[in-house]
């Protein structure tokens, strides 16, 4: 959940802004104030996604007025801005982003006057060196806009201010022991006087032992009454931290919502709350035919409800990090998530380009920073289907990884690859995730297609132990195959809903039938929209159609197959848990290394 706040005043910005839409121009050559926004539109939404502007790109402005107390200094929350952005405060440029899926913050300075006026520049144009994180051939569709939340915070005149709350399960999870760490920003530390108090839910607050003048508290403390988190009972905790001065008046506050829980990746098995898990789940995009990249909460929570009925415990977010409205979902419902940043089938000369690096490292910030308190978030992942078989991507590989692991060693890491037996880089990584489309693309010359989905699977799972890795979890990450909804045909042939249901049934079949099989993301949960450009020959409406659903989440022949495997699943994992106390599993068999 984003942080909530009892003393701080925080304000949503969603709602009407004054609006344009310019076109083709060249954002850099007009002052963001002399632009005439005579129009209006809603925030958050995908302006190309909606009739005026659909499939248009350029540069549009939108403006608003923000009421910041006089002195003050604030500071704007932006849940993603896509594709490119750039942030002025009363005609002053105070910040620029380039990766369209990532939340970032921008400060305000303060000014003596309460009315302050906010104009966002924003342009979805593909521009290889002012974007180098999205590109046209990325298979979904990138839109234009303020594509989730705005919020401003109000932050003390006089600093300090509580910057962040993190808050990690130890070892001693069960017992109800977390670590904390607060940051403060503004003047530094703690004045003299001042003190912070932690508070676990209802309990009372706490003073935490900090010397004044630090700028940061970490420590480890106890949740009364815990309450573990799983799938089978989300329970969630609250942390509210307040900084109070000597009368005992608070001056900020901020409270988030965190699980007790543990995830693990050893002896080749994934391990959740010390016990052996099986992850059974879809790859997803945040995509509706009406509202582009803007689901509203209502079909977040549809999705869920249909993804639990299928049989499912996890979702990959596929491929950027999550709207924190479906995150706070996950950990309500008690769903798994794979959140990874940004990338699809980046080549060499991306990698070239110093902008992209650095637009990646602040992304990858920008996601952990935001979704660090999600007890759903098990596994952080980076760069879908990078060219993993070559060398030249190692450097960016393992900064990235080490990256993750500075932040937030408590989580998983992982990236998705597409070549599951010539990977160079699977050392790096915590957990395998290997994409595979046996039967599907390459099948050309094969007599039986759906015949080559059991001995690939059989032949990638042999090389990675062969190749030493049998010490680690392995997930398919992606497997799947088009089917058009309401697409019949006597011959079952490619994309019938027929054909469909039954390669999904021969993939789940073979992967959670292996031994080291730790789970599977099938691609994809419901249909979505991609480019024409390139790719119009293998999809047809210019839409991804491997989704169990199509996109208006009417499910196809392939729901009722995918639903009996998971569940079956779900059953057989389950009786061999009781049957073996809980603790070590039939499956997946570890394997030394
Ligand atoms: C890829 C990719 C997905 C999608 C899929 C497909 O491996 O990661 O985004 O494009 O294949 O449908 O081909």
């Amino acid at each position: 959940m984003p942080s909530f706040h009892l003393t701080r005043r925080v304000l949503s910005l969603s709602g009407l802004w004054n609006f344009a839409f310019l076109g083709g121009i060249d954002p850099n050559s007009f002052a963001p104030e002399d632009v005439p926004c005579t129009r209006k539109a809603l925030v958050p939404s995908a302006f190309d996604a909606l009739p005026a502007e659909a499939g248009k790109r350029g540069a549009a402005v939108y403006r608003t007025t923000l009421d910041v107390p006089p002195g003050c200094p604030a500071r704007l929350e932006f849940g993603a801005v896509s594709l490119w952005s750039k942030i002025f405060v009363d005609g002053v440029a105070l910040a620029e982003n380039a990766c369209g899926y990532a939340p970032f913050s921008v400060d305000v300075p303060p000014a003596p006057r309460r009315k302050r006026t906010l104009t966002v520049w924003v342009d979805n144009r593909f521009d290889a060196g002012r974007v180098p994180m999205h590109a046209e051939y990325f298979d979904f569709y990138q839109y234009g806009g303020i594509l989730r939340e705005v919020r401003l915070h109000i932050l003390p005149a006089k600093g300090p201010w509580i910057e962040s709350v993190h808050v990690t399960p130890t070892a001693r999870y069960a017992e109800g022991e977390v670590e904390i760490a607060v940051a403060f920003g503004g003047d530094g530390g703690l004045a003299a006087g001042q003190k912070l108090t932690l508070q676990f839910d209802d309990a009372p607050p706490v003073d935490a032992v900090l010397q004044s003048g630090e700028n940061a508290f970490h420590g480890n403390a106890g949740v009364p009454a815990p309450r573990v988190w799983s799938p089978e009972a989300p329970h969630l905790h609250r942390l509210r931290v307040a900084i109070q001065n000597k009368s005992g008046l608070e001056t900020d506050d901020c409270a988030v919502r965190f699980g007790l829980r543990r995830i693990e990746a050893r002896d080749g098995a994934l391990w959740l709350n010390g016990e052996p898990l099986r992850l059974r789940g879809y790859n997803r995009h945040e995509w509706h035919p009406n509202y582009g990249p803007c689901t509203p909460t209502l079909q977040m929570a549809a999705d869920l409800e249909i993804l639990r009925d299928l049989g499912c415990n996890f979702v990959r977010g596929s491929h950027y990090p999550q709207d924190q409205r479906f995150l706070d979902l996950c950990d309500e419902l008690g769903f798994l998530v794979w959140e990874e940043n940004l990338g699809w089938q980046p080549r060499r000369r991306v990698f070239a380009s110093p902008a992209f690096c650095r637009d990646h490292t602040r992304a990858l910030r920008g996601m952990v920073e935001a979704s660090f308190n999600h007890p759903s978030v098990i596994i952080l992942g980076f760069l879908n289907e990078a060219e993993t078989d070559q060398d030249y991507v190692r450097p960016f590989f393992e900064e990235s990884v080490a990256i993750l692991r500075a932040l937030d060693p408590s989580r998983l890491v992982s990236y998705a690859s597409r070549f599951a037996e010539s990977d160079r880089h699977f050392d790096l990584v915590d957990l395998i995730a290997i994409n595979v489309y046996p039967g599907w693309y390459g099948s050309e010359d094969a007599e039986e297609p759906l015949d080559l989905i059991k001995p690939h699977l059989e032949q990638c799972f042999a090389s990675l132990d062969a190749r030493g890795f049998g010490g680690k979890p392995v997930i398919v990450g992606e497997i799947g195959a088009e089917g058009l909804y309401g697409w019949h045909d006597r011959h079952n042939d490619f994309f019938t809903e027929e054909h469909q249901a039954e390669y999904l049934r021969l993939a789940c079949e073979a992967a959670l039938s292996h031994p080291r099989c730790s789970g599977i993301a099938l691609w994809q949960f419901s249909d979505c929209r991609t480019y024409g450009k390139g790719r119009a020959i293998q999809r047809p409406r210019t839409f991804n159609n491997k989704g169990t659903l199509d996109e208006y989440r009417r499910p196809k022949a392939a729901y009722q197959a995918v639903r009996a495997a998971f569940w079956a699943d779900a059953a057989r994992c389950k009786a061999r848990q009781s049957s073996a106390g809980g603790a070590s599993p039939e499956w997946p068999l570890a394997r030394a290394s």
